[in-house]
């Protein structure tokens, strides 16, 4: 059996990410594959709960420390993600180390520094960015309720994130509608798993 594909869904806060991430998922197993979704934030582990508490402003924290939190956040989730992986399973991940390192830098903290942490973590094998304009994000249900949601951090976010793009990445335009995005990115998807099992059949 080929090895599942790690298929990440990245982007600015209201960009459309939750919503994509179950409408694929529903979608990939609807074709009869097995899937799984991930998200970071995982919020409900302990170290998950005390970044809920920054980030709902219930709780104050150094920037290098949530730094830090978040990326603890990705490698405790690290062996069960590679277990599925082997077994088979694809994963569609909202967010992961890109938003760790665009978050924290936005914020001053120096970009090599915060890609540390992060080094060692299982690559995407598809990154599918969603590119929103911060003033289009703003007319979005429920922004500006957690801390990071004002527009000249989310601008700076977005900076970093395209300094960021590496080779796996595809940018997705979420100006569009929820069903046109969704048809661009199960595309994506569907194309990098037939990839992943054509690699397994000639390697036989
Ligand atoms: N963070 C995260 C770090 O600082 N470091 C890290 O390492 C990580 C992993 C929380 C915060 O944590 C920061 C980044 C964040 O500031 P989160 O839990 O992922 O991260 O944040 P959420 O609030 O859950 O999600 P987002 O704000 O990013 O929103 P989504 O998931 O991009 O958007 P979604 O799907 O919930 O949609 C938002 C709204 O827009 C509508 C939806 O119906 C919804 O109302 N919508 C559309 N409207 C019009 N057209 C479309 N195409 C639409 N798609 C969705
Ligand atoms: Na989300």
């Amino acid at each position: 059996m080929a090895r599942g594909r790690f298929i990440l869904l990245e982007g600015c806060d209201r960009a459309g990410k939750s919503t994509q991430c179950a409408m694929l998922v529903k979608a990939l197993q609807e074709r009869g594959h097995s899937v799984e979704l991930c998200k970071f934030p995982e919020r409900t582990t302990t170290i998950g709960q005390m970044i809920h508490a920054y980030l709902t402003n219930s709780k104050e924290l150094d920037d290098k420390a949530i730094h830090l939190l978040f990326s603890a956040n990705r490698w405790e989730a690290m062996q069960a993600m590679k277990r599925k992986l082997e077994q088979g399973t694809h994963l569609v991940v909202d967010r992961y180390a890109y938003s760790g390192v665009a978050f924290s830098t936005a914020k001053g903290l120096d970009l090599k520094w915060c890609m540390n942490p992060d080094k060692g973590l299982v690559r995407p094998d598809l990154t599918l960015f969603l590119d929103l304009p911060t003033a289009e994000a703003e007319r979005r249900g429920g922004f500006g309720e957690e801390r990071y949601e004002k527009r000249e951090l989310q601008e700076k976010v977005r900076e970093v994130f395209l300094r960021l793009k590496a080779k796996e990445w595809v940018v997705v335009d979420a100006r569009k509608s929820i069903e046109a995005m969704h048809q661009e990115i199960l595309n994506e998807a569907e194309q990098k798993i037939r990839e992943g099992e054509q690699a397994k059949e000639d390697a036989l």
